[in-house]
């Protein structure tokens, strides 16, 4: 077996006015945490190091940048990279990206035990829409703030397996599970910030929770491969995000899960070769598969 002993750290809400240094301090006490429960990775939210901003319109570059970080690590955030490699655990975690050339992206990075950034992930699939819609109790502008990711869903060799990464509303894509189900992923670590109430349809708003599981758990199963999910939660800024951070095995099965809306860690011994249990029957894909009948979901 290869076992990596994960801890999916959900974070409760950060203030508009909550200062980097606090996100990370927070950070830092969860990651204490995980290490004292002997985790070798942990997997924080999306975004982890500011409020959800893009529930405001905001017009000049300077207003959306100071969200944003320039680089990574930073001074910032560099005490979590430094307590990560002295207590030799690995983490994942969302932010604002900005690069030398102007290009904003909702970006993720995986670091390995020794420190080192081993896999980056710039988000895909962007929810929301690009322009003030006043009729909404919030935005969700992530389409404005930032551009497609430009780097594919990638899986990385690391903590003794496949690691892939994805974003947030990534996860209610098969196909997002279905590529990297494709590269051998057997670990997913994806971070969200998921509003309770969805404005568009209002009438779903009671099924978040059931949504969320239902697609963590269909794209942990259908491509044999650990999905753990981690939410920043409870009410930010007078928007309430849902909770329920998990970790499900490769049979879709929750094995582990928060249960509040606040900072809050729970592990999962998560052993890597089961996801042969299903990656070697019911979806071995190499024997059961059918491309050539799928060739209209890759058009455009
Ligand atoms: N951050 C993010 O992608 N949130 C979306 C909210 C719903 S779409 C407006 C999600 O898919 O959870």
């Amino acid at each position: 077996s290869r076992i990596v002993n994960v801890a999916a750290a959900q974070m409760g809400p950060i203030a508009l006015d909550e200062p980097r240094s606090s996100a990370v301090s927070r950070m830092m006490a969860l990651l204490r945490q995980a290490k004292d429960e002997h985790a070798d990775l942990v997997v924080f939210p999306e975004l982890a190091l500011t409020t959800f901003f893009p529930r405001w319109y905001m017009v000049t570059d300077a207003e959306i940048e100071r969200f944003f970080e320039r680089g990574m690590p930073n001074p910032d955030v560099q005490p979590l990279f430094d307590l990560a490699r002295e207590l030799r655990i690995g983490f994942n975690f969302g932010y604002a990206e900005l690069t030398p050339d102007g290009q904003r992206f909702n970006t993720a990075i995986l670091v390995d035990k020794a420190g080192q950034i081993v896999g980056k992930y710039r988000k895909v699939h962007l929810p929301g829409h690009f322009d003030n819609e006043p009729w909404r109790p919030f935005q969700h502008l992530e389409k404005r703030y930032f551009e497609t990711g430009n780097l594919g869903f990638p899986v990385v060799e690391a903590f003794g397996g496949k690691v892939g990464m994805c974003i947030c509303n990534d996860r209610r894509w098969p196909e997002t599970y279905r590529v990297m189900g494709l590269k051998g992923a057997e670990m997913i670590v994806l971070g969200y910030n998921t509003p309770l109430h969805y404005p568009p349809a209002p009438e779903h708003d009671h099924l978040q929770d059931f949504h969320n599981r239902l697609v963590m758990q269909a794209g942990a199963y259908q491509n044999g491969t650990w999905v753990v999910g981690v939410a920043k939660a409870g009410r930010e800024e007078g928007c309430d995000l849902i909770g329920g951070s998990c970790i499900v095995a490769p049979t879709g099965e929750v094995v582990a899960e928060c249960a509040g809306l606040e900072d809050e860690v729970v592990v999962a011994l998560c052993d890597l070769d089961r996801c042969q249990e299903i990656k070697s029957n019911v979806f071995n894909f190499a024997l059961h598969r059918e491309p050539e009948n799928y060739q209209l979901i890759t058009a455009a």
